[in-house]
Order: C-alpha cells, then structure tokens, then sequence
C-alpha cells in the first residue's frame, strides 16, 4: 500500500507565521507525523510539497499507476486551480482533501474548494492531525474495511 501525501504552496513554512490559524507546528513536524504513521500502519506514506501549480499537476499525474491512495492539501490552489481538479479526476485515484484550518469559518474565497470535488472525503480544521486522519481513511477505503 501507498499513499502519496501532496502539499501546497507555502506549506513548508506552517509553524514560520500565523500560528492562531495554522497552529505551532512546523512542516518538520508534520514530515515527522506521517513517518510515524507510515510506521504504524505499516505503508509506504511519500510526501510532496511544491509551490508551483504545474508541479503539483505533474506529481499528480506521475502517481496514476504507483500510488494506491492521494491524500492532498492544494493550499491556496485549492480555491482557483481546476487544472489540479483535471489531474485528480484524470488519474481517479482515490483522494482525501485536508486542510490544516477550517476554511468554512475563514474568508468566502476559501470556502469554494475545487480539488475537493474530485476526492472522496474532506478533512478540515483539525490541524495536523488532519493528514493522520485522512491516512487511517485511505487505509481503510482501500482495504475494504469502510464503504
Ligand atoms: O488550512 C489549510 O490547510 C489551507 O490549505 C492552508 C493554505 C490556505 O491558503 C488555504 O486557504 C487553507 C495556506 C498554507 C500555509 O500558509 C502559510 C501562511 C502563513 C504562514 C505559514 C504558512
């Protein structure tokens, strides 16, 4: 089993500014947190961050044949990128949208999520924890254990 985790611009700098939305945590930490529940799980758990929109459509479309499960926070490109929707639907591998703060309760523009019309399940404003959370999911989903 593997899971491919994909973040976002700026994710690499959670824990840098912010902390009332985005919590203490640095992106260190949340490498940390799924090393352990790669471990725990016993799954291979690979972890992709990049600022760039046509990256983020390139991993995607790299992971169609490779990767069992995505679990991805676009960040920002949640709310304007429907080439990262198209490259979701494209690849239809089952996907868990998470994003650290919840978006329902901030700015209108972060409460329309394109990406998240192509996954299974959304994960919101559980901080970090989150990305735990949508692992246990996929794991699940794919080991028929949930519907
Ligand atoms: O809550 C989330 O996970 C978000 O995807 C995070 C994005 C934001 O644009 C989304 O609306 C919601 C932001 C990523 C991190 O941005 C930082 C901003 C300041 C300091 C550190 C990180």
């Amino acid at each position: 089993m593997k899971i491919l985790v994909i973040n976002g611009p700026n994710i690499n700098m959670l824990g840098i500014r912010e902390p009332g939305i985005y919590g203490k945590n640095t992106f260190h930490d949340l490498l940390t947190l799924l090393e352990e529940t790669a471990a725990e799980l016993q799954i291979d758990v690979e972890q992709y961050q990049s600022n760039h929109e046509g990256d983020l459509v390139d991993k995607i479309q790299w992971a169609w044949g490779k990767v069992d499960g995505i679990v991805i926070n676009p960040a920002a490109y949640t709310h304007t990128s429907v080439a990262i929707l198209d490259a979701l639907k494209a690849v239809a591998i089952p996907a868990v949208e998470v994003h650290i703060s919840d978006v329902d309760a901030r700015e209108p523009f972060r409460q329309i999520s394109y990406a998240g019309m192509a996954c299974c399940k959304t994960i919101k404003g559980h901080g970090l924890a989150g990305y735990r959370e949508a692992i246990v999911y996929l794991d699940q989903l794919l080991n028929h254990k949930i519907g």
